[in-house]
This record gives C-alpha cells, structure tokens and sequence, in this order.
C-alpha cells in the first residue's frame, strides 16, 4: 500500500466578507465558503514535490513511487485550457527526472514499434519533430476520477478524487497514423491490439511493470504521439518526451514517457490491465467482491458522458436571487453533447443550459442563469449526447471495489440568502 495522507487539518475558512473584498476571478462565482480548502495542511505542497506545480493543489499521495496529485474545483474552474502548474498528476511509477513541469532533460530516446509486423522498427523524438503536426483540445481524466462519490454508499479502495483527477488540456504531436506510414509498418491481420510501455520501471521491485493494451484500430483512428503540453514542449510529469494519447480515452490509457509500442492479437494479461483499471460488466452490490477476468469486466479505454458544477460550489452560501450557475460536460468525442439539463426539484423537471461549443474531445462549457427565493436548494446536472447518453441520477449504481468510471449526474448543494 502506497503512504496515505495524513488527517486534513482544514485551513480556517475565508469568511463571507473576505472573499467579497477579495473578488473572486470569475465574476459568476457568487458562491463562496469552499467546502475545501487546498492542499492538506503538515505534508509537503505540490510545489515542493514538482518543480512548477501550484501550492494550492491538494496532495493525496506524496509518495516518489507514484503522486498523486488532484487539482481542487475551485482552481480547475478558473480556466478554459487548465495550465500545466494547475493540472492534476497520477503516477503509478515515475522516473527520478520527472517531477518538473519543465521538458525532459535532452538525452537519446527511441519508440521501437514491436511485435506482430514484419520485423521491429525505431523512430526517435527528433524524427517525430519533423513531421506534420496534429493538436487537440481534451479532456484529460483518470478513470478513478469521483471516487469520493462512491464511498458515500460503499467504501472503495484508492485515492478519494473529488472532481479534480482531470483537466482540459492541448496535446500536440504525431498521428500514429502517419508514423505507420513513414516506417512502413503493416501489422500482421491477426494483430487486434497495440501494447504501450513507458521508460520508467515500477517503483517498487516486484511489482507489476505499467503498460496498456488500446484497440488497433482505434489507435490507428485517434491516437498521436504527443510532443507539446499547452503550446510547449510536453512537460517532464506529464510523460515527456513522447507520450501516447488517445483523445476521448481515460487518462490511464495516455502513457507517458512512450518507449515501446506492441502489435498484438491479445489485450496484455499485465496486471494493471488485466487485474486493474477495469470495470465488472454486470452491476455489483456496494460491497461486494469481484474476481477480475478479460471477459467478465471492460478495460478503461472510452470515457463515459459526463458533466461536472462548477458553480455554485457545493455548500456555498450564495447572495441575491440572480445566481449563474456553470460547469462543463464532455463524453468520448464519437457524437456530439447534444445537452447539459439541469434540475431544481431532484429530476422531475429539467431545463436546458447554454453550451459554449469547442472541439469534439474537450470541455463544452455550459452556463445558465437561476433565479431562485432565499432558503436551501439542490442543483442536478446531467449532459446527453446525440446518440442518446447520459448520467444515471444516482452513479452508486455502477458502484465497483475499486471506485472506477464514475459519471453520475453531479449534484450540488447551497444556500440562497437575501
Ligand atoms: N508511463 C506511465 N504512464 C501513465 C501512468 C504511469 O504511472 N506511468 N499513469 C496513468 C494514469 S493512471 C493516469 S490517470 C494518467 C495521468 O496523467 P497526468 O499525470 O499527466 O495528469 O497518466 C497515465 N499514464
Ligand atoms: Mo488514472
């Protein structure tokens, strides 16, 4: 077991008035009084941990095996495109060089490109450099992302990501696509899967070396191999030099720090995708055990629909009755959010918010003004896409050990004072 945390001692909490005075960013953000304050209080800051990550984040795991790192609501809300000092970190292993927002330190690197075609091929970053460039904006999320929400019916084990193991993001690079191309690779007609391994080694001896298995085809659909993070060159942390990225995948499938590439007939039986980052087919009871298998569960490849509040914030006390709420909502990028609905009375009835469209894999933010009495109230939001998906209003039905996947339609609580 990785180190927890130590208890939360809560900053004291910003008053009222001196949030007031202080003026909130976003001139929307009525809503003061965060249910939680930043990072915890006694372990070291982000900032210590990664040169160039902001203090404020909130430390789950400071372990040099493997950070984890969650960008609190109230940071992630400030931006359309999350900067890299504010973007969450989750490593299962790292290399030593790693914790820094700055490039990887310049050195010899090479992508060998294995397994089921006719002989192995290699190709470097500054050939990758060369060729033309693709970039998208997308939502970059754990699969362990709301875990929290999960415990609230069943305790499940992890680190308790809130809504912060994820951001908006811009990765630049290489289509596989078109690597396939220049080197010539024919896989073989029985290779059904590509296999991607990082440079880095577990952190621990004995423990299972991270890789994962994504469909060929949609790979060969999707997939580049990313060299920039937000318009520079891709960030040590974030998996620099060259990290696989598949847009509308949960971020468990982006590995970083690319060093090999696997045709395959088979998903790898390696433990984190054959034991891990799975979820059961069938729902569970909260509480339950699950045994595992490649037919019985699916791996975290397609994120599902979903859509986070950002404001108000939960357990906030709101001024006037004019209150705008907002948030965003995105899904795997195959069709198109078709809605953000929103729900005062717990469901029975919706009204739509207004979407700001961007591109098919990232954040659609959505905003929509509420006029509402004094007293307490529950906000619900749900998005839906053109192929019909959306967010189960109560997400403890997919409830499973390890907390994964969760897209229940969010939910937020406040108070509306004169
Ligand atoms: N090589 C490698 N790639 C990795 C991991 C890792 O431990 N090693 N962790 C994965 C997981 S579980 C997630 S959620 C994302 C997190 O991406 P970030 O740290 O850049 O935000 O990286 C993925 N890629
Ligand atoms: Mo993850």
């Amino acid at each position: 077991m990785p180190p927890r945390r130590p208890p939360i001692e809560f900053a004291a909490a910003i008053t009222r008035r001196e949030a007031l005075r202080g003026g909130f960013a976003l001139a929307a953000l009525a809503a003061v009084r965060p249910r939680r304050l930043f990072a915890a209080a006694g372990g070291p800051t982000a900032d210590k941990l990664i040169v160039g990550k902001d203090a404020r984040l909130l430390v789950h795991n400071p372990s040099t095996t493997g950070f984890e790192i969650e960008t609190p609501l109230e940071l992630l809300r400030e931006d359309r495109i999350t900067p890299t000092a504010k973007l969450f970190v989750r490593n299962n292993q790292q290399p030593k060089w790693s914790a820094t927002i700055e490039p990887a330190p310049a050195g010899p690197w090479n992508i060998d490109i294995t397994g089921m075609l006719e002989y192995p091929r290699t190709i470097s970053p500054a050939e990758l450099r060369q060729m033309p460039q693709v970039e998208h904006e997308m939502v970059l999320q754990c699969s362990g992302n709301g875990r929290a929400m999960f415990s609230k019916s069943s305790p499940v084990k992890g680190a308790p990501w809130e809504h912060g193991a994820m951001g908006n993001v811009r990765f630049k690079g290489v289509t596989l696509k078109s690597i396939f191309e220049k080197l010539d690779v024919r896989p073989d007609a029985a290779a059904k899967f590509v296999t991607a391994e990082g440079a880095e080694s577990p952190g621990k001896p004995g423990a299972a070396d991270f890789e994962h298995s994504l469909p060929l085809n949609e790979v060969l659909a999707r997939s580049i191999v990313a060299l920039e993070l937000n318009g520079e060159p891709l960030a040590a942390v974030h998996g620099g030099p060259v990290r696989l990225v598949t847009p509308g995948y949960y971020g468990t499938m982006q590995v970083k720090w690319l060093s090999r590439l696997r045709l395959e007939a088979q998903e790898t039986v390696n433990h984190h995708q054959a034991k891990r980052y799975r979820t059961p087919r069938e729902p569970m009871t909260p509480g339950a055990e699950f045994d595992y298998g490649l037919d019985n569960s699916d791996p975290h490849w397609r994120m599902r629909i979903k859509s986070v509040i950002f404001a108000p914030a939960n357990e906030a006390a709101v001024r006037g009755g004019a209150v705008t709420a907002s948030g965003v909502a995105w899904n795997d990028g195959t069709s198109r959010i078709d809605a953000v609905e929103l729900s005062l009375d717990e469901g029975r009835t919706w009204r739509r918010a207004e979407l700001e469209r961007s591109g098919p894999y990232a954040w659609q933010r959505w905003q929509a003004p509420l006029k509402l009495p004094r007293g307490k109230h529950t906000l619900v939001c749900r998005a839906v896409d053109t192929l019909g998906n959306t967010q189960p209003l109560d997400g403890a039905i997919d409830w499973n050990p390890a907390g994964y996947v969760w897209h229940g339609a969010d939910r937020v609580t406040f108070e509306v004072d004169a």
